[in-house]
């Protein structure tokens, strides 16, 4: 088969190997943590501190954290299908930078980015890399105390979703890697593949909640998964 486009979903499972703990995995961060408490606007409302006091922490070991080989093997599959003129359409659910950081060029943040804020004051969002506090003010409209960590939380819209809609349809091969398949609408995408007679492929360390959706699957590791199914 000729493949011109190819969609990959990236989840936590990418990033174990670089030290950042996956969501639902034995020990994981939402065994340690309460999401409810944690990742949702109501949450941020509620306790703010608590709130920011988790991201800070999770931002600083996001920035601290290197890629691995499944996010080079991935930066460099975007350069050879592009010099091939084909495309590579890298979705990520993760809020880290480790794909940029293995020299991903175009990587869409469907769950946001630690490293970016966002002022519910005005609406300003930038880059960030330091703490955040209550009382942080923001730089744009100097309001203090309104500013959050640009990811999304439960019940909050994700995000680029037109875009990925429209790479999803136009693709010829789906490939979800380290993604536990339990949070929608990505959770989604391998049964809209599905329909469209797009062939899907799961690269997990664990059979994954939606598995029976997938066509093909390799377990193992992303370290040795993702550069094996890239060479
Ligand atoms: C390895 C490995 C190694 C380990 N190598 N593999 C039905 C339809 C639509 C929505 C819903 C629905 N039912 C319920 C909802 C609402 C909700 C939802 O899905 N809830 C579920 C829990 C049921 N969804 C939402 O609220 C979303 N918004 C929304 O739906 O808006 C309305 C809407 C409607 C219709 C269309 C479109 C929109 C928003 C979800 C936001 C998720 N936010 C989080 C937190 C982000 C900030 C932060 O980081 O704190 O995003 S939760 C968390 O889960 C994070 C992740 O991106 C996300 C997915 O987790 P992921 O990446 O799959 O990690 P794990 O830990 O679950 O899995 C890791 C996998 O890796 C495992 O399988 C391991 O085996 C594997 N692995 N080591 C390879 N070395």
């Amino acid at each position: 088969m000729d493949i011109q486009n190819v969609f990959v979903l990236t989840g936590a499972g990418i990033s174990a190997e670089s030290g950042l703990g996956t969501f639902r995995d034995r020990g994981g961060v939402w065994s340690r943590f309460d999401p409810m408490k944690l990742a949702t606007p109501e949450a941020f409302a509620a306790d703010p501190v608590l709130v920011h006091d988790f991201y800070n922490m999770r931002r600083r070991d996001a920035l601290n954290a290197q890629p691995n080989a499944a996010h080079t093997a991935l930066a460099e599959l975007e350069s050879g299908l592009a010099a091939q003129g084909r495309n590579l359409f890298l979705c990520t659910q993760n809020v880290d930078d480790l794909h940029e950081r293995a020299g991903s060029r175009a990587v869409v943040h469907m769950h946001g980015e630690l490293s970016r804020v966002r002022c519910l004051a005005c609406g300003d969002g930038r880059p960030w890399r330091e703490d955040l506090t209550v009382e942080t003010p923001c730089p744009s409209c100097g309001v203090a105390g309104r500013m959050r960590p640009d990811v999304v939380w439960f019940g909050e819209m994700p995000k680029h979703l037109d875009a990925i809609e429209d790479a999803l349809i136009k693709s010829d091969l789906f490939v979800a890697i380290g993604t536990s398949g339990a949070v929608y609408p990505a959770a989604g995408y391998v049964a809209q593949a599905q329909a469209f007679g797009i062939p899907t492929l799961a690269l997990n360390l664990e059979a994954a909640d939606n598995a029976g959706m997938f066509a093909r699957t390799r377990l193992g590791l992303a370290s040795a998964t993702v550069p094996a199914f890239v060479a």
